[in-house]
């Protein structure tokens, strides 16, 4: 651990649980080829994202962020002091309404944000020091799997999770079981957890905020190379892919594909390794699963977490579960 800025930072080590860079070779080396969505986010792909949140077809965030203003107090209300654990917490913004609301309440927490991307954490995380003083804030770089594994019983009065934006639906669903036991895990009898899901709606909605008029979202699909690139000292040339986002009704899940459009041999070198691409070929980079609210409490429920209560929007498009262990 370091000190910044009188700010604690952990650094949970990559290597903990999976050689650095395995998943990109196995994506890479099976057909059809995909990599894994937690490469979008090096500085610049968090820094798009944020920009994609601001999109005006890209209703999630804001959605989400409604949701959060109207219920935040009585979220604080249920759960009272805390340990706040938030997984992907990027840009903490929407956070923002839930330590307001306990700030509001004089309910003291304890806050610790897990990103991958420890510029934009650490640069959250003084930004949120200065606004919330009596924060105590605890930022923690690394997977979530790997951040997980670090916990041990709080100190606190309780614990709440909380995963915002849908993130979950980057998981497929054995991932998603993985992931969800793995939080139980970390939660004791009376814990909290708060889950934001995406939920289903009509196909040219969803298709339109990951096919944005700007190409916001294209530049955040190809930034996953140009982080490859310096990552692994790869050489893909991003001028040669292109972007596609298309709507699976079957599976109800957006995927994102970067396709290749004409052939290209490609050399990764810190991972030893040589891909090739023929023209027309596709590779997954994301799928973003759109939820139905009923099927995700009873997953919950036979993970040991019971729903607490369900808040959404007046149209329905996205949904907080807040549950208890
Ligand atoms: C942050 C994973 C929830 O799937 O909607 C946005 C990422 N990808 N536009 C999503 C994303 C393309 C986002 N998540």
């Amino acid at each position: 651990s370091l000190k910044v800025n009188d700010l604690t930072i952990l650094e949970v080590s990559a290597n903990t649980l999976e050689k650095v860079g395995q998943d990109v070779i196995e994506g890479l080396t099976k057909t059809p080829k995909s990599l894994p969505a937690k490469y979008f986010y090096d500085q610049r792909g968090s820094e798009i994202f944020e920009a994609i949140c601001q999109l005006p077809e890209y209703y999630p965030t804001r959605t989400e962020a409604l949701i959060l203003c109207q219920y935040a107090e009585e979220i604080a209300q249920i759960t009272g002091t805390c340990e706040l654990i938030e997984l992907g917490s990027g840009s903490s913004t929407k956070t923002r309404l839930l330590l307001d609301a306990y700030q509001a309440q004089k309910k003291f927490c304890k806050y610790v944000p897990i990103d991958v991307s420890e510029t934009i954490l650490k640069e959250s995380a003084i930004q949120l020091q200065k606004d919330y003083p009596a924060l105590y804030i605890q930022e923690l770089v690394g997977t979530y799997e790997q951040a997980l594994a670090q916990f041990t019983p709080t100190i606190w009065p309780a614990r709440m999770i909380f995963f915002l934006g849908s993130s979950l639906g980057n998981f497929n669903p054995s991932q998603c079981d993985y992931l969800l036991n793995q939080i139980t895990g970390v939660l004791e009898p009376g814990d909290y957890f708060l889950l934001g899901i995406d939920l289903q709606k009509p196909q040219d909605i969803l298709e339109a905020a990951y096919n944005d008029s700007q190409g916001v979202t294209a530049a955040f699909n190809l930034n996953m190379l140009s982080h490859l690139n310096w990552r692994f000292g790869a050489n893909f040339d991003t001028h040669f892919f292109t972007h596609e986002a298309i709507y699976n009704q079957e599976k109800s899940q957006i995927e994102m594909y970067l396709t290749c459009q004409s052939s290209q041999i490609v050399h990764l070198e810190n991972l030893d390794l040589t891909v090739t691409f023929k023209t027309g070929e596709s590779m997954l980079t994301e799928i973003s699963r759109k939820f139905d609210l009923e099927l995700m409490e009873k997953d919950l429920e036979l993970k040991g977490l019971k729903t607490i209560k369900i808040f959404t929007d007046p149209q329905n498009w996205f949904g907080l579960i807040l549950c208890r262990k």
